[in-house]
């Protein structure tokens, strides 16, 4: 029998596509975009395009294992479900009794996007438990608090008014690697005469496709931006009458931006002067305006103020007023649903009478080594790889290989971190679990039903949870909705977006709009300002810019022992460490991408093993010199399985635990190194 069936991806990634999977006899043959979706209309990106080889994979994890090597080492051996949660439950229970709740961490991220698989189940748990509350910045956390003190809310442009724009900056966004939905409403503006320009300082695949490619030194772009405003400043092409109307602190911006001429920021950005002063002229006289920022720009120390300063600039011309103009970083703020109801954080009340300790999951090396308040003595992962994702790497290992810490992961594949695990629980794909979606490139709220079953005995987090709920004791009915209970509880918010949103609705038209504007109508988020900040204006009052400490501009000592500046972004065919088991994936996470002229002062030629290393640690690598980067950067795409690689480490042995200067996010692309050739 042949049947289509519909289903949502689930991977951590902005364009979260509506799936058909067409199933013959209870066997999945097919994936492909479902040509319905608005935004992504029909087709897949290249790595999920492909994921029934994931999905069907000999080396899916189908049985519960408990270890039977030492720590690290990967041995396991089967066990049934029942053991496993016992035994679990039990050790659980004894941790608590003797070094207090607090001393249990839950360790996820975006294994799976879904409400209930990734913030639902798992929540109620750790809640009711009095675990430690994890704090999950290791992505937006310095973007999403900028944003939020810019703006208020955490949204942007619309994905399809891309197409009326006329002039697109992608502003630390590899559109074509990490959002290629966006991509065709792109190439449509293009075909109506708009220019797009990228400022990156690698030059990835989608920088090759741009009309002009902006090579500018990692860390700075507020001062970029605000050379930018001063330009436009100076020469009058701000919009008075939107500056007067919805903004607050212009006079301290002006001042600010004062100090920031073009012969300035060419010095800090490495920009040329005449290049900033004409895209400031272009940027403000050119409508509609776009600006696609993504998440590259704030993973550095000033990340925070990177992203404050961009955001200001479609205020200061006016920009929010078009159709097709403004900036979009995300779009997930319009996603207002009763957070309450799916978490239940109001069960850390019952378990400990207050809220629980919180602990910056960026700092998991230092948690696991250092922390005694209590100490963490049992760690439980899902939907996430930090062996392999999480900064100074050295410490996480060294933490996850400690004898008395009792670690738990829920995993589709033997990871990094499972090879430290105690026990290893085998989880379902998104094509196997229910779930609700919300997107943070698009405004659809999504949900899908199991488009396949379970193979061997996976189960899905919601239901692992709600075992385990069962096993320690935890009576509250919350612990025995069903996926449907818990759906229709998420949507329950009473904000206006998601008025008129039921379950049965999502049911039959499986992706739905929110109502953010009039139906046909376009979402123009602050044409008429309406900005969510406490005075409702956009916010103008920024702080001044230093570069990062760990930077070509930054302290002296450490960059003469580590002239390299080191970014690590996303490659173009993985999904953080997942797929990092493809041969392709390994080979492009394997690289390091370096200038011609700091390889031949090195003795590098291309294709040449490397070591890269600073204080922290080392990785070997593979030399790329494939012009992508300018003098002074190297680049490894990220983020490969350290277990595949020599020394069992990636370039997060290489990146600090030092967090962005809003938020608490990671600075991985703040990273002094040297490169030297590894001698034959
Ligand atoms: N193929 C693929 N797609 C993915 C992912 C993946 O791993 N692979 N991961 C998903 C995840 S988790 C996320 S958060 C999104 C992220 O999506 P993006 O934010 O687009 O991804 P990044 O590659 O981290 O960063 C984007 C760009 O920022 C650049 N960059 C680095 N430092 C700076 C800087 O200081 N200034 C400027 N202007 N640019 C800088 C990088 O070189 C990169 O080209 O993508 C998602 N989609
Ligand atoms: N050097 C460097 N490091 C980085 C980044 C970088 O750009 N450079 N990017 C950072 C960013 S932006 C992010 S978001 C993080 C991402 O870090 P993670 O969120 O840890 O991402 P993944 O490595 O993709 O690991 C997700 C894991 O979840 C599992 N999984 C998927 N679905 C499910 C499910 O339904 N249930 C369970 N139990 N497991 C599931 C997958 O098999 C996979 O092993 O990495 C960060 N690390
Ligand atoms: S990873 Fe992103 S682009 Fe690829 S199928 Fe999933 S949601 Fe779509
Ligand atoms: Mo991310």
């Amino acid at each position: 029998m042949r049947e289509v069936r519909h289903s949502v991806c689930a991977l951590d990634c902005p364009d979260a596509c509506a799936v058909l999977v067409t199933v013959e006899d209870g066997r999945a043959t097919q994936l492909r975009g479902d040509p319905r979706h608005p935004v992504t209309r029909g087709f897949l990106c290249a790595k999920v395009a492909r994921y029934l080889d994931r999905e069907y994979h000999p080396e899916r994890l189908l049985h519960p294992l408990r270890r039977t090597g030492r720590k690290g080492e990967g041995k396991f051996a089967r066990i049934s479900w029942d053991e496993a949660l016992d035994e679990i439950a039990s050790r659980l229970q004894d941790i608590a009794a003797e070094w207090g709740p607090e001393a249990i961490l839950p360790y996820s991220y975006g294994g799976s996007m879904g409400y209930l698989q990734g913030s639902g189940m798992d929540r109620r748990f750790f809640h009711r438990l009095g675990a430690s509350r994890l704090d999950r910045t290791i992505c937006s956390a310095a973007g999403g608090a900028a944003l939020t003190q810019s703006l208020g809310l955490r949204v942007g442009t619309e994905p399809e008014r891309f197409r009326d724009a006329r002039l697109i900056l992608a502003w630390g966004a590899n559109v074509m690697g990490t959002n290629v939905h966006l991509w065709p409403f792109i190439v449509e503006a293009r075909r109506q005469g708009a220019r797009f320009y990228t400022i990156d300082p690698r030059r990835n695949r989608t920088g090759e496709l741009a009309d002009r490619h902006y090579f500018i030194h990692p860390g700075s772009d507020a001062a970029l931006a605000f050379g930018l405003l001063h330009v436009i400043f100076a020469e009058g092409l701000e919009d008075h009458d939107y500056l007067a109307r919805h903004t607050t602190g212009l006079d301290k911006l002006r001042e600010r931006v004062r100090a920031y001429p073009p012969e300035r920021v060419e010095a800090l950005t490495g920009i040329p002067r005449e290049e900033v002063a004409a895209l400031a002229r272009e940027y403000a006289t050119t409508r509609p305006a776009v600006i696609r920022l993504n998440y590259g720009v704030q993973r550095s120390e000033r990340g925070g103020l990177s992203v404050r300063a961009i955001s200001l600039l479609p205020a200061v011309t006016g920009s929010w007023r078009d159709t097709g103009g403004g900036l979009q970083l995300t779009t997930s703020g319009a996603f207002r649903i009763n957070r309450d109801a799916l978490e239940r954080p109001d069960l850390q009340m019952t378990a400990l009478g207050r809220p629980a300790r919180l602990i910056n999951m960026c700092e998991l090396g230092s948690a696991l080594t250092r922390r005694d308040d209590p100490p963490v003595k049992a760690l439980v992962v899902y939907c996430s790889n930090p062996a392999a994702v999480a900064p100074d790497q050295g410490a996480v290992r060294r933490g996850l290989a400690r004898e008395d810490l009792f670690t738990v992961a829920l995993e589709q594949f033997q990871s990094d971190t499972a090879d430290f695990a105690d026990y290893v629980l085998p989880a379902t794909t998104f094509l196997e679990h229910t779930d609700a979606y919300f997107a943070y490139g698009h405004y659809y709220l999504q949900m899908a039903r199991p488009a396949l079953a379970p193979p061997g005995e996976a189960k899905s987090n919601v239901e692992v949870f709600r075992l385990l709920a069962r096993k320690m004791g935890f009576d509250e009915p919350c612990f025995a909705e069903s996926e449907e209970d818990m759906i229709r509880g998420l949507l329950a918010s009473g904000h206006p977006f998601l008025e008129g949103i039921t379950f049965e609705r999502l049911a039959r038209e499986r992706s739905v709009r929110l109502n953010i504007s009039p139906p046909g109508e376009p979402f123009r988020p602050f044409a008429d300002g309406g900005f969510a900040t406490a005075s409702g204006k956009c916010d103008l009052n920024v702080p001044d810019y230093a570069p990062p400490e760990e930077s070509r501009l930054g302290d002296r000592a450490l960059r003469q022992r580590f002239p390299l500046e080191l970014i690590s972004p996303k490659s173009d065919h993985s999904m953080n460490s997942t797929f990092g088991n493809r041969p392709e994936v390994d080979r492009e996470t394997s690289r390091l991408e370096i200038s011609p002229e700091d390889a031949a002062a090195r003795g590098i030629a291309d294709g040449e093993a490397v070591r890269v290393f600073n204080d922290r640690g080392a990785c070997l690598l593979t030399a790329a010199v494939n012009g992508r980067v300018r003098r002074g950067v190297v680049c490894a795409p990220a983020v490969r399985q350290p277990r595949r690689a020599p020394g069992r480490s990636n370039v997060n042995a290489l990146v600090t635990e030092r967090l962005t200067d809003l938020g608490g996010g990671p600075t991985f692309y703040s990273c002094l190194v040297e490169v030297e050739r590894v001698g034959d």
